[in-house]
Order: C-alpha cells, then structure tokens, then sequence
C-alpha cells in the first residue's frame, strides 16, 4: 500500500451522510483509497464514523487534515494540504506548526504526506477559506508545480477545482513539470469522460460529489480511470 502508485481515490465527506450500502459499493469497487476529508463541518465524530465503516474493508483510508480539532488516529496514512497560492500564511504553515506544538512527538512521520495545493476555482470553499489567489495562468500553474516538487520536494502537487470541472490544459502543464511530485487532479468529475481525461495527465484522479449525487455513476470512473493507466 504505497501512496505514490495510486491511480483513483474517493473523497468522503464526514460532514455528508452516505449509507452502508454506498460505502460497501465504493470499497469493493476497485478504488486505491478512500480520503476522508472536507472543509465545512468536519467534527472527530463524524471522522470516526467514517474511519469505522470503512474499516471493515481492505481498502487504504487516509485522513486529509481539514482542522485540529477532527485529528484521529488509526488512518493508514495523513494527507496535509499546504495552501501554495493561499494569501494567508495560516493554511501554508501555521497551522501546520500549531499542529506539530500539539502532536510532533507522538507522529509516526511515514504516514504524514504533504499536498502542496493550488486551488483553482475561485467559487469552492477552499478558495474562500483560504483566501486563496485562484487568477492563474498557466505559466502561474507551473511555476507552483516546480515549486511543490523543486523548492519544497513535496510528494504531493494538488490541483484542486473542488465543485467545478478544471482546464486539461493546465493540468497537461503542471504535469510535464512535475518528475517525482505526484500530481493530483480533483474537482467536478461527473462522467466517465472527465475521470478519463484527467486520468491521461494526473497521476491520481478525485472522485467526490458524484458519490453524492450518483454513487453508480462514481464506482464507474474506476474502471475508466484503470483504462488509462
Ligand atoms: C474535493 O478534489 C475533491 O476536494 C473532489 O472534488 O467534490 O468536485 O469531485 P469534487
């Protein structure tokens, strides 16, 4: 279970309700993973939730950190975004260090992986949480892409357009920066289509409203996105 060969992974929301049902369709469906992880609402009991009920499937479970408070243990690996194109200092590094005060002596270091996120759609929570500056042009995109894999070696560059289908083109830029970043794609998959076009350029695709609105319809983007790669 290495973080690094992942192709496909699911998104669940701990502030969403998904049935057991669902949940049992997306494990078995093929997927490397499941992220936990979301920006409004996210609480330790419904973190919890969600740990236990995937659980009970072989599928990998990470928790992408949205706040300190919703910090659980028990997740095989932790996802940490670092805002790149954030005008507040907070989401790229100060919270982190308020983190690292509270919990740096009980971390197990290979489980924690660094996003270096650019976020792309100026209308998602994330953005307005971040107050992130998301008028990027392409020669923008790349210089944060050479900057997660070359300036700050992150193992993770994050193209994120949360709620919004995103621009190939700048995805196809950032990824002929990047060599040993892994770069991910998430936002606004609703079709097998947009799974696989993303998937021709991104090392890993996110799958995340579409479980909400059409959980058949996201189970089929694994299989579309294994065809690419
Ligand atoms: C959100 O990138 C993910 O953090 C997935 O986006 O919910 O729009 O699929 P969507």
């Amino acid at each position: 279970m290495d973080f690094q060969t992942w192709k496909h992974v699911f998104k669940l929301d701990p502030a969403k309700e998904i049935s057991d049902d669902v949940i049992e369709q997306l494990c078995t469906s093929g997927t490397d993973a499941i992220i936990v992880g979301g920006s409004d609402d996210v609480t330790m009991g419904g973190v919890v939730d969600l740990l236990t009920r995937v659980r009970r499937f072989s599928v990998p479970i990470v928790l992408e950190i949205s706040n300190l408070e919703s910090i659980t243990l028990g997740f095989d690996y932790y996802f940490i975004p670092s805002v790149l194109n954030s005008t507040n200092a907070s989401f790229f590094k100060d919270l982190h260090h308020t983190a690292l005060k509270e919990y740096g002596a009980m971390m197990n270091w290979d489980q924690m992986i660094v996003e270096g996120y650019c976020v792309l759609n100026e209308q998602c929570k994330v953005a307005q949480l971040t107050s992130a500056n998301t008028k990027l042009d392409e020669d923008d995109v790349v210089a944060y892409a050479q900057m997660a894999e070359h300036l700050f070696h992150m193992p993770i560059f994050y193209m994120e357009y949360s709620g919004t289908y995103g621009d190939s083109d700048l995805v196809y830029a950032a990824s002929r920066e990047l060599n040993n970043t892994k770069l991910i794609y998430g936002g606004g998959i609703t079709t097998v289509e947009q799974a696989r076009e993303m998937a021709y350029y991104a090392d890993m695709v996110v799958i995340g409203n579409i479980i909400y609105d059409d959980p058949e319809m996201a189970v089929k983007t694994v299989k579309a996105v294994r065809e690419i790669c």
